[in-house]
């Protein structure tokens, strides 16, 4: 589907202020992946569609993972809102007519990353984060700064972040959410 269109389907799906976060985050991961070299429509496409299921409420996020057969684990089971991101993977394929599957893996691991991430991961994980809509997190001119300059450092940096966060507010941590951590932390050998 055109990118056009995709964005007007989309627009209908999500509230206002997830639909600026998201052409936020395609836009960022555009120029990210000028400077890292990768394919840029990719960038679009997977930053366009990362959140197409976020505004799907967290019942019918378990009812529709259930009904599509996919797999549930018992950090998803108790905080459904990061379903969002294997669903997204998934209608971003039934229903938007994805068929690139690095997109739908980017779309995939969003939220929680995934240890040996590829360059499209990297990008719209660290995209996510930085997007000039975004304002909450800590050190965000600096991670910025970064991303522009490292992904793997930012990885770590935001990583670090995000756990520290999740600790602060007693958020359950996704076991995934470690795993980038340390892969991240302990050198990109450990775990290929
Ligand atoms: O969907 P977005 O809000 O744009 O961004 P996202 O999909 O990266 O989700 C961000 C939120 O996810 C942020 O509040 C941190 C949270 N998160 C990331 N890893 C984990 C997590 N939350 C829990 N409970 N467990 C995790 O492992
Ligand atoms: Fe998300
Ligand atoms: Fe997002």
């Amino acid at each position: 589907m055109k990118r056009r269109k995709l964005e007007k389907k989309l627009k209908k799906k999500l509230d206002r202020e997830r639909y600026d976060h998201t052409l936020g985050v395609m836009y960022t991961a555009a120029s990210l992946a000028m400077v890292y070299n990768i394919d840029m429509e990719q960038a679009m496409y997977a930053g366009l569609l990362h959140d197409c299921a976020k505004c799907i409420p967290d019942d019918k996020k378990l009812e529709l993972c259930q009904k599509y057969h996919l797999a549930i684990s018992p950090a998803e089971e108790s905080n459904p809102f990061l379903l969002h991101a294997k669903l997204g993977a998934y209608l971003a394929r039934k229903k938007y007519h994805v068929k690139d599957g690095e997109v739908l893996h980017a779309i995939q691991v969003h939220t929680t990353g995934e240890p040996g991430m590829n360059t499209l991961d990297k990008i719209i994980y660290i995209a996510d984060y930085i997007e000039p809509n975004r304002d909450k997190a800590p050190d965000l001119a600096d991670v910025r700064k970064m991303a522009f300059e490292n992904l793997d450092q930012t990885m770590l940096k935001i990583l670090t972040n995000t756990l520290k966060y999740l600790e602060q507010k007693g958020g359950e941590i996704d076991p995934l959410t470690v795993e980038t951590y340390q892969y991240f932390k302990h050198g990109i050998s450990y775990c290929k």
